[in-house]
């Protein structure tokens, strides 16, 4: 592996358990020496996202950029990108990673990490952009549901699938346990497919 360290900055608003899942496989996976990539910072735009205490226990930076605090959503993009650069040596990191982040971006925030920002959503895109996936899937009497992850553009839940996994929407199922079954495969495959990228990225 030749070149910088390739910095991954990850952006949440509440458990972090995507953002732990990918942490742990960057230790287990031994990313710095097979993929020359670390996880450099957690930023949260919520102070109270339970994320941030896990990440804070792992030593990892954290910081919190509070939506509330700004005047427009253009001023927040403005400070959490910002925020994001100084992570970096070289003033951008190498990939931005949305994991349970819950604010739209603006068009200029996503233009200015093109390529290189990506989500996963609970939804088997292109169905159920936006909230509330699980239950609006339950609601249409879907037979599977899903989670995918993509890459971000300024059209919410609309750019490049990256990946995706299916899973049955069993009978008894509440939004709630539907949701718990999608996250531990969220778990499996939004780590599988930052570390495929994150070889691909110069
Ligand atoms: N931004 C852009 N430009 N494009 C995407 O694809 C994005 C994005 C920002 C976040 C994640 C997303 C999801 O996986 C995501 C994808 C928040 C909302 C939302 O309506 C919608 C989709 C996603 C995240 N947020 C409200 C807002 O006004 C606030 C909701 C809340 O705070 O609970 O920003 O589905
Ligand atoms: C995940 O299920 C993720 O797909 C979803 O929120 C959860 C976050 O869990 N994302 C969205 O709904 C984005 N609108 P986590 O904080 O434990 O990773």
């Amino acid at each position: 592996m030749s070149g910088a360290t390739k910095n991954l900055v990850i952006l949440i608003s509440g458990g972090g358990s995507n953002m732990a899942a990918i942490v742990k496989a960057s230790q287990q996976r031994a990313w710095a020496t097979r993929v020359g990539a670390r996880v450099a910072a957690v930023i949260s735009n919520k102070a109270d996202a339970g994320g941030l205490r896990w990440a804070r226990e792992q030593g990892l930076a954290t910081a919190v950029v509070d939506h509330k605090a700004y005047d427009s959503r253009e001023a927040f993009d403005a400070a959490l990108m910002q925020r994001i650069d100084a992570q970096d040596p070289n003033g951008q990191p190498a990939l931005v990673v949305l994991a349970g982040f819950m604010r739209i971006l603006t068009p200029g925030f996503v233009a200015h990490y093109a390529g290189r920002l990506v989500n996963i959503h609970p939804s088997l895109l292109p169905a159920f952009t936006g909230l509330h996936t699980h239950q609006r899937a339950i609601e249409q009497g879907c037979k599977f549901a899903g989670v995918t992850v993509h890459q971000v553009t300024a059209e919410l839940d609309h750019g490049d699938i990256l990946d995706q996994a299916v899973l049955p929407v069993l009978p008894s199922d509440t939004a709630d346990t539907l949701a718990a079954r999608a996250l531990t495969q969220e778990h499996i495959i939004y780590p599988r497919a930052i570390e495929r990228l994150l070889a691909r990225l110069g």
